[in-house]
């Protein structure tokens, strides 16, 4: 134990906070990486098509994984350079299709298709979540897909959307846990609609169907999404619509991506909102540059203020954290890294302030105090704890794991052609 950490340690144990009991529940609390970050969100379905139809990606940096080897190799690098529990995220275009298992269009996947995620996780010890894959895909017609007005192309998606329910069960009862399965489409228009109803109808007897058989393991959301490029007057999927489909559909959650609301909404406002209704509450935590960029997560004010809303509320077994950021102009890895770090940053931020005390004040009507403490709380050592809590998790600290990356890069990223 180095001596800075000692001080540190003996600061914050005289405003009542444990580091060392904080340091054992941050170790308990998983992120869960989008695995779409290693690959622009190609995935192995169409790996020629690339992303389209409702997701973008921009750059072109060299060395993006093309298969389930390179992927889970630069996947393993970069969560041995993040500490606390892993969970990884797989959409369903991650399928992996080998002899004995031959290409099948996405209504047709099972189970099987992802067993060497499952014996993967199972290897590292991680969790999984699972999303259906709704974009990047012949069968978006007009852009649409569960609200499409062709019973030909909801019929493809519905059974696209319940295949994924069945394998996200089938891979919860692999691993004995609850897989979250995230439903989220691209659906919308690009100009005024002549009928803002009809395909909200749709969608809704859609998500009906998907989720009528029971799946224990599953946990279900829905993800809604203000606008998109491309699709700037209308989203079918929209915060009230599923807002309302989730408060109707015990079971199901809204999930709320940070990147998809008007940049003066916050979603760490929407956590304490969503607690008074919902024992669960699934997140993307992503940044949002003017819009939904999906830009690398760093630790700033929002990240902070989300994690600071899911600790001092104790909702750290409600509140489901994942990211969903994805940068293709810079090393992929890095980008893994400086996420998830920052991720896990933000939580030990939160779990580092004078919680009671800030409450205290506010109960008081001392906005003054209030304000001071917070002001204040900002620059204690947390630094020191995040270094010895690297340390205690074998993974590098800060300033050490970027020449790990940089290795990695010459020795394998730059060598793919
Ligand atoms: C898109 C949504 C969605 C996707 C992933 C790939 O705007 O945020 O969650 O980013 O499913
Ligand atoms: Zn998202």
């Amino acid at each position: 134990m180095s001596t800075v950490y000692e001080a540190a340690k003996a600061r914050y144990a005289a405003m009542g906070i444990d580091t060392e009991e904080v340091m054992r529940k941050l170790a308990g609390k998983a992120i869960s990486m989008n695995c779409w970050q290693g690959d622009d969100v190609v995935g192995f379905d169409n790996p020629d098509g690339g992303a389209g139809n409702g997701i973008q990606t921009t750059g072109n940096y060299p060395g993006r994984a093309r298969s389930f080897e390179e992927l889970t190799a630069d996947f393993l690098k970069a969560a041995s350079m993040i500490p606390g529990k892993k969970r990884i995220n797989l959409h369903a275009c991650y399928a992996i299709f080998d002899e004995a298992h031959p290409w099948v269009d996405r209504d047709q996947l099972t189970y099987e298709h992802f067993v060497p995620w499952v014996d993967f996780a199972k290897k590292h010890g991680l969790g999984i979540d699972f999303n259906p894959t709704c974009f990047s895909h012949s069968m978006v017609v007009d852009g649409l897909t569960l609200s499409s007005p062709d019973e030909k192309v909801r019929r493809f998606w519905i059974d696209h959307c319940i295949a994924t329910r069945r394998i996200a069960e089938r891979i919860g009862q692999e691993l004995n846990d609850q897989v979250l399965n995230n439903v989220w489409i691209p659906d919308g228009y690009k100009d005024i609609p002549a009928d803002r109803l009809s395909p909200r109808l749709r969608l809704k007897a859609a998500l009906d169907e998907i989720f009528a058989e029971k799946c224990p393991h599953v946990i279900d959301s829905v993800e809604s999404k203000v606008f998109a490029i491309g699709v700037e007057s209308y989203t079918t999927g929209s915060n009230e619509f599923y807002m309302g489909y989730a408060a109707t559909h015990p079971g199901v959650y809204n999930l709320l991506d940070n990147g998809h609301y008007h940049p003066m909404e916050f979603v760490s406002d929407k956590i304490p909102s969503l607690l008074c209704y919902f024992d669960k509450v699934p997140l993307h935590v992503t940044r949002p540059v003017r819009w939904d960029s999906d830009h690398v997560v760093l630790f700033d004010d929002e990240l902070r203020e989300i994690m600071k809303e899911i600790v001092r509320n104790d909702a750290l077994d409600k509140v489901l954290i994942g990211l969903d950021c994805f940068d293709a102009s810079i090393n992929r890895i890095a980008a893994w890294v400086i996420a998830t770090r920052a991720a896990e940053k933000g939580l030990l931020f939160a779990m580092l302030q004078p919680d009671q005390q800030l409450k205290e004040a506010q109960d008081k009507g001392d906005f003054t105090r209030r304000l001071v403490l917070m002001e204040e709380a900002k620059t204690l050592p947390m630094g020191e704890v995040w270094e010895e809590y690297c340390r205690r998790q074998g993974v590098p600290g800060d300033g050490a794991w970027f020449d790990l990356v940089k290795e990695y890069e010459r020795d394998v990223l730059l060598k793919r052609v």
